[in-house]
């Protein structure tokens, strides 16, 4: 019997995602472990951080539940310096190819340069991850030329100032907007929908009032048909609701963790692996199970 034809296309989560010969599977919510590769991460005692160590963090959040490990050698945090390509290269791409060696989980890397793309997927990366979303230049050309996928992030203004005055008219109508002209902005370029995935952007360049929204509203960020990434670990508007320092944030996280996974988003970023994870797999376990509400 021939298979009926269906009228909508799949939904963007029933495939995996192709990241450079590694799937990742999005049917049920996943962690983005996050492996920082800086001199302040991992130190090796001196200025410089130490490949080993970091690697074998890697390994453990693998064994912990990570589907993808996302590898960033720059930092984006409000205020950060930028790092020239050729430092940001120096300090990713070894740690890169031992793990595509050691790991039979997806990379990703965390950069917003067109070189680094380049080296980081030529190193075994399998997906893109750029916090300004393929504008700088060149970026677009080589996310291309890479064939992973991308994941494409709103941010308002630029690391070092974002935060000083964030405004916004309509928080989720300029993202939503934004993200869209961004796909447009791939697909002229010959990325395809089936290599994109969509981020909110929660903390760059927005208040704590703006990342409430955002949240809120999320459900029409992942209409938007493409598989949504949320970054809520840690992040400062915990520190500003409850007054937490950074090492006190795990509790809050995991609940924004499953507030945004209940909105729609299939992947979500995160420090803290385990315990992710394990929150995660209780989503699952409710979804899995079929069971419904009584009375509908
Ligand atoms: C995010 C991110 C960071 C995020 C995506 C931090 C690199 C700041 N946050 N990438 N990167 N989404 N896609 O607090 O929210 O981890 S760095």
């Amino acid at each position: 019997m021939a298979p009926i034809p269906s009228a909508a296309p799949p939904a963007s989560t029933e495939l995996p995602l192709d990241c450079n010969g590694r799937p990742l599977d999005l049917s049920r919510p996943q962690v983005m472990g996050v492996l920082n590769v800086t001199p302040d991460s991992f130190s090796d005692g001196g200025d410089f951080f130490s490949v080993d160590a970091a690697c074998e963090r890697a390994l453990a959040m693998q064994a912990e539940g990570a589907a993808i490990i996302d590898i960033g050698g720059e930092s984006t945090r409000p205020g950060a310096e930028p790092v020239p390509a050729v430092e940001e290269i120096r300090r990713v791409v070894p740690v890169i190819e031992t793990l595509h060696a050691q790991l039979r989980i997806p990379l990703s890397i965390d950069t917003q340069k067109a070189e680094v793309m380049r080296a980081a997927v030529a190193a075994g990366a399998g997906l893109i991850n750029d916090v300004n979303a393929l504008r700088a230049p060149g970026a677009l050309a080589a996310a291309a030329e890479c064939r992973v996928p991308v994941c494409l992030m709103h941010m308002q203004g630029e690391p070092r100032s974002m935060q000083q005055q964030p405004h916004y008219d309509e928080v989720l109508t300029e993202v939503s907007d934004f993200l869209r002209q961004r796909m447009a902005a791939c697909e002229a370029a010959g990325i395809g929908r089936e290599r994109i995935v969509l981020d909110p952007g929660f903390g760059f360049g927005k208040t704590v009032q703006h990342n409430l929204q955002l949240l809120a509203g999320l459900d029409k960020l992942a209409a938007l048909g493409q598989p949504l990434l949320v970054g809520l670990s840690r992040k400062s508007m915990i520190g500003k609701l409850l007054r937490l320092e950074v090492g006190e944030r795990l509790p809050a996280s995991l609940a924004l963790a499953l507030l945004a996974v209940e909105r729609g988003a299939v992947l979500v970023r995160a420090h803290d692996v385990a315990a992710t994870w394990q929150a995660l797999q209780m989503v699952a376990a409710l979804r899995d199970s079929g069971a419904q509400a009584p009375g509908r």
